[in-house]
């Protein structure tokens, strides 16, 4: 019997799957033409400049529709984009946060998404149609990865879907405890696919676990539940390749084992449809992800052999969730049920105990002796190790579309992590991004001013509702001394220089509770379906003020928002309704570091404060400040 379903199960790896091996496991393929599979990061890929070169016809059409809509008074938004001297490039972003940032973000992404029923009447249907770019991390990332290799299925199409998200269950016993063959299946295939890459001579880790037992929830409608999809797949979904969705980025960051010191000059890796890499000094490169797991020096592969089927799409999303590791060992503890997992967990990591349980192993290291990396670095090691994107801090992925390269004007930053003891953000994320521009790492990003204190994003209700940070470039002079004087000055080949002016105009929406409590905690790993829309719900309505009940020009407001920076390239004045928006919606630069809150209580041993925050929002509700730093 054990034998014969293992037979069984072999063979449906075999089928319909992307991955050379037909399953899980990488395989040999042969080496595309170029002579070597790593770049400099000097700029784009060649790739994603021609697919830009397809979305950007469409994002601006579809950008024009979206301001029309927005009733700016005494706006001709066609002309206005047509006439622009760039493209306007919006950027979205979604912060990690377990299932809790997948289900809020998924709610935030609706507000966004013009096929989404209520999202045009909310106010700000159509930005996701007029977006370049979608960024995710962590649970931010099973969101961004569901939504791409899904063919950019709407949010509607989760919810009415039987098998993608379902949540009902945990990933331990995604059967419940009744659906016993279920949860055989579910144990068996996932103890083959790890078969089989270790088979291949893969070393594994528990990402490989947890990034399987991911794509039984995100990726469930590709064969076998994903086992031999890949992330480069996100290339030949039609939604993408005809440029009708934006352009999906995930965050993951760069670790050495043994340590656990995450400071400002930590790596930061990017996984995109056609690459991962870095743009940070440290390594400067990014090498093609189709070909992940091939042994190369200096991005040549060895002996032309060439390797594909790496890139498992739910090991890449795992790897940027790579924290959660810590849970699945955790469920040793969870006796019998947690005994299965555990002994895959074991099997898993025989021979290899000496690792940090929350990194990821990309072996051979695609950056291997590369030359353009700091020589010391991680070039020189033979494992490539990657962790969950949000351990530097920075739990709203934002680099990605702080790189000049990219040209982003205006980014919209979805927090939904778990700063406060009780699980909601204070702008932790957004201070540490500003800091880290100053950083060695920080190489020619630059980020606008926001308050250096989470106080003054708690008392000044940063966190409350939508806050614009960057509004006015010329008060950021002061962050680009060097570039400042070459201002309006051209280089040799015609291109403009970096000016105040690509400095985007940050959009922060936190999670706030409106009509559900959507704070859940970072370890919660079932919600019924009830919970399920109700979380989503609730951040759609984060997004958009209420459905625009709270603001009944705020979709005017985000389209002053959207076009502020093109009309300061060009120097044109702000609209008075834009003027007033702006007073309603910018962090004026005041601060308030005082502890939040009058009303005091004692939590724990720590004396903290809980601040009534609202009357903004229908349901009253509290927050207090911890200071130690938590998990997200
Ligand atoms: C907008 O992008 C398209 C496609 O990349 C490009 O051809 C066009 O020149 C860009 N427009 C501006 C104003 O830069
Ligand atoms: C806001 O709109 C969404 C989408 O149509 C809907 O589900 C939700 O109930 C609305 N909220 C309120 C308070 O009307
Ligand atoms: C960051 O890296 C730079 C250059 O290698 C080094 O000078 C600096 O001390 C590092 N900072 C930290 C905090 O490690
Ligand atoms: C996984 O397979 C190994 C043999 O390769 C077996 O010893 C182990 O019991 C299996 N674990 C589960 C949970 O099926
Ligand atoms: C959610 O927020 C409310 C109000 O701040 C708080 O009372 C509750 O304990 C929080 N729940 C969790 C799970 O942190
Ligand atoms: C924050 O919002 C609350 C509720 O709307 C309001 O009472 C308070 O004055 C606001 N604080 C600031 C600094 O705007
Ligand atoms: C930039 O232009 C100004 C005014 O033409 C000129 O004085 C300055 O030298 C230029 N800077 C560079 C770096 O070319
Ligand atoms: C703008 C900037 O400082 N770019 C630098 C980023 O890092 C690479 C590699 O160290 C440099 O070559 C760039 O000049």
């Amino acid at each position: 019997m054990k034998i014969l379903s293992l037979i069984y199960f072999f063979f449906l790896n075999l089928v319909l799957a992307s991955s050379p091996s037909g399953g899980y496991a990488p395989g040999a393929v042969s080496c595309p033409q170029k002579k070597s599979l790593t770049r400099e990061a000097d700029s784009i890929s060649s790739q994603e400049q021609s697919w830009l070169n397809g979305r950007m016809p469409i994002a601006q059409a579809n950008l024009i529709t979206f301001l029309e809509n927005a009733n700016l008074q005494n706006f001709d938004a066609s002309s206005f984009v047509k006439n622009a001297k760039k493209n306007i490039t919006i950027g979205v972003a979604f912060s990690g946060g377990g299932y809790r940032a997948m289900l809020v973000g998924a709610g935030q992404l609706a507000a966004l998404d013009s096929r989404v029923d209520g999202a045009n009447q909310a106010g700000l249907g159509g930005i996701l149609q007029s977006s370049t770019y979608i960024v995710g991390l962590s649970g931010g990332s099973w969101l961004v990865g569901s939504f791409a290799l899904n063919n950019f299925l709407s949010i509607d199409g989760f919810l009415s879907s039987k098998s993608l998200w379902d949540l009902t269950y945990s990933m331990i016993l995604p059967g419940g405890l009744f659906d016993i063959l279920k949860n055989m299946y579910y144990y068996t295939s996932i103890n083959i696919s790890l078969l089989l890459k270790a088979l291949a001579g893969y070393k594994l880790s528990i990402t490989d676990i947890w990034g399987r037992a991911l794509a039984f929830q995100m990726f469930s409608n590709a064969p076998n539940y994903g086992a031999g999809q890949t992330w480069s797949d996100i290339q030949t979904q039609s939604l993408f390749s005809s440029y009708q969705m934006p352009y999906p980025i995930v965050v993951t960051d760069g670790r050495t084992p043994g340590t656990n010191i995450i400071d400002s000059n930590s790596t930061i890796f990017e996984v995109n449809p056609y690459e991962l890499g870095s743009w940070d000094p440290s390594v400067y490169g990014f090498t093609d992800v189709k070909y992940l797991g091939t042994n190369v020096v200096n991005g040549v592969p060895v002996n032309n052999e060439c390797i594909g089927g790496f890139d498992n799409s739910g090991f890449v999303i795992g790897t940027s969730s790579s924290l959660f590791n810590e849970i699945v060992i955790q469920l040793q503890s969870l006796s019998s049920i947690g005994g299965l997992f555990q002994s895959l967990i074991l099997s898993a990591l025989n021979g290899f105990s000496s690792l940090d349980v929350d990194v990821s192993n990309y072996g051979p290291n695609p950056f291997y002796g590369f030359s353009a990396a700091e020589s010391n670095s991680i070039v020189t090691s033979e494992t490539l190790y990657l962790v969950d994107g949000g351990e530097d801090g920075q739990n709203v992925p934002l680099t990605p579309l702080l790189q000049p390269e990219r040209k982003v004007d205006v980014i919209f930053a979805y927090d939904n992590s778990a700063d406060t003891s009780t699980n909601w953000p204070d702008g932790t994320s957004l201070i540490d991004t500003f800091q880290r521009q100053f950083s060695y790492q920080g190489n020619g990003t630059y980020f606008p001013y926001v308050p250096t204190s989470q106080n003054t994003f708690v008392n000044l209700n940063l966190t409350s509702q939508p806050t614009f940070f960057g509004c006015d470039a010329n008060a950021l002079t002061l962050l680009v001394p060097k570039l400042n004087a070459n201002i309006f000055n051209s280089t040799s080949n015609g291109e403009p220089l970096e000016t105040i002016f690509d400095i985007p105009l940050i959009i922060y929406t936190a999670n706030r509770p409106f009509s559900y409590y959507s704070n859940t905690s970072t370890y919660k790993l079932n919600y019924d379906n009830t919970e399920k829309s109700s979380m989503i719900r609730n951040g759609f309505e984060g997004a958009t003020r209420l459905n625009s009940t709270l603001d009944l020009e705020f979709a005017a407001c985000i389209g002053c928002a959207i076009i502020r920076r093109e009309q300061e390239r060009q120097g044109i004045d702000q609209l008075d309704q834009c003027k007033s928006c702006f007073q309603k919606y910018c962090w004026s630069g005041a601060t308030d570091t005082a502890t939040p809150g009058e009303n005091f209580s004692l939590e724990g041993s720590q004396q903290q404060a809980d601040p009534q925050l609202q009357p903004a929002t229908p349901l009253a509700f509290t927050a207090s400040i911890t200071t130690t730093a938590s998990l997200h």
